[in-house]
């Protein structure tokens, strides 16, 4: 029967005693102002994102999925994993359409979800081991930046990290992260990577400009979370939300506008500074990819991709990199 998911703690569960009050310090220091996306994940959040992925709008996520269900047999045969790693797991919705695959091929012994979100990561690991019984989940709650040291090691090990969210970092960040990654890999080992890649800025704007004003949203919770952890009073109805495309970066930019001045006060941080009218947040970048750049920022951090695949539409490629 079904093995208790054995959950490590990594991230402090109140963020404000842990990396968030620096986080906040640098980045709202900084030019644009910025806030770090992993932020957006409160409870909250993380329902609010969930919803997103179910928008008609928003294709990442059925594109992914098109792309997991169509050729998971071919992911399991190239990974040879035993051990399936997923950094920012979420609800774990799409590694099921690779651990049924897995399953099937009996090989895997271990599934390890790491989230920074600790009660989706719970419940996550629950339903995994409730589904797959005889498989060892162990659930890590961190932070995919800082964490990587302490993934489980042994067997040979797929580390998949899905949903555009390498999109989140700076191109300076990504050589960071992949070169660290690459690190605590050991030959065998392999990377599944998920991109969103570039198409018609319609198509992203909309995406990210959702009909229903669930991004916006997903957005704007920022400040409550900001609020809530720094004990600010920062009036969310003050901005307004302003998602672009930056053709030149090829990126969506999710902003927040300051509407009126106002004073924004974060004690929890030692923060208290003026915004100007028209004064932005960045809360998100969402950086999109060509084939050619993912397998040159993988080649360039050791990495060796052996097999890219795309959906039918060509809206995102997940790629396979070995160490
Ligand atoms: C989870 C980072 C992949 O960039 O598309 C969706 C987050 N933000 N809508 C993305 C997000 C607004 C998403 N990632």
């Amino acid at each position: 029967d079904a093995r208790e998911p054995v959950v490590s703690v990594l991230l402090d569960p109140d963020w404000a005693a842990g990396s968030l009050v620096e986080d906040i310090r640098r980045g709202l220091g900084s030019h644009p102002r910025t806030i770090t996306p992993k932020w957006l994940y409160d409870d909250r959040g993380s329902a609010l994102f969930d919803e997103i992925t179910r928008l008609p709008e928003y294709y990442p996520f059925r594109a992914e999925h098109e792309i997991l269900t169509a050729h998971a047999d071919e992911i399991v045969q190239a990974s040879g994993a035993t051990t399936l790693i997923e950094l920012g797991s979420g609800t774990s919705e799409k590694s099921r359409i690779l651990l049924d695959a897995f399953t099937k091929d009996g090989q895997l012994s271990r599934f390890s979800p790491v989230d920074v979100s600790e009660a989706t990561l719970r419940e996550a690991a629950d339903t995994i081991a409730q589904r797959y019984p005889g498989l060892a989940v162990e659930a890590v709650v961190g932070d995919f930046t800082l964490h990587l040291a302490h993934l489980p090691t042994g067997g040979r090990r797929t580390v998949a990290f899905l949903g555009g969210t390498i999109g989140n970092l700076y191109r300076e960040e990504r050589a960071a992260f992949l070169g660290a990654l690459a690190d605590v890999l050991e030959p065998g080992d392999s990377v599944l990577l998920g991109t969103d890649l570039v198409k018609s800025a319609d198509r992203l704007i909309a995406a990210y400009h959702d009909e229903q004003g669930v991004t916006e949203e997903f957005v704007r919770n920022v400040l409550r979370v900001l609020s809530r952890e720094l004990g600010g009073d920062l009036d969310v109805g003050a901005f307004s939300y302003v998602p672009f495309w930056d053709p030149h970066m090829e990126r969506m930019d999710l902003r927040l506008r300051a509407e009126e001045p106002q004073r924004v006060r974060l004690p929890g941080a030692g923060l208290d500074f003026e915004l100007a009218s028209g004064e932005e947040l960045r809360v998100e970048i969402s950086s999109k990819f060509r084939i050619s750049g993912i397998a040159a920022e993988l080649e360039a951090a050791g990495l060796t991709v052996t097999r890219v695949w795309t959906d039918e539409a060509g809206d995102f490629a997940l790629t396979l990199a070995t160490r």
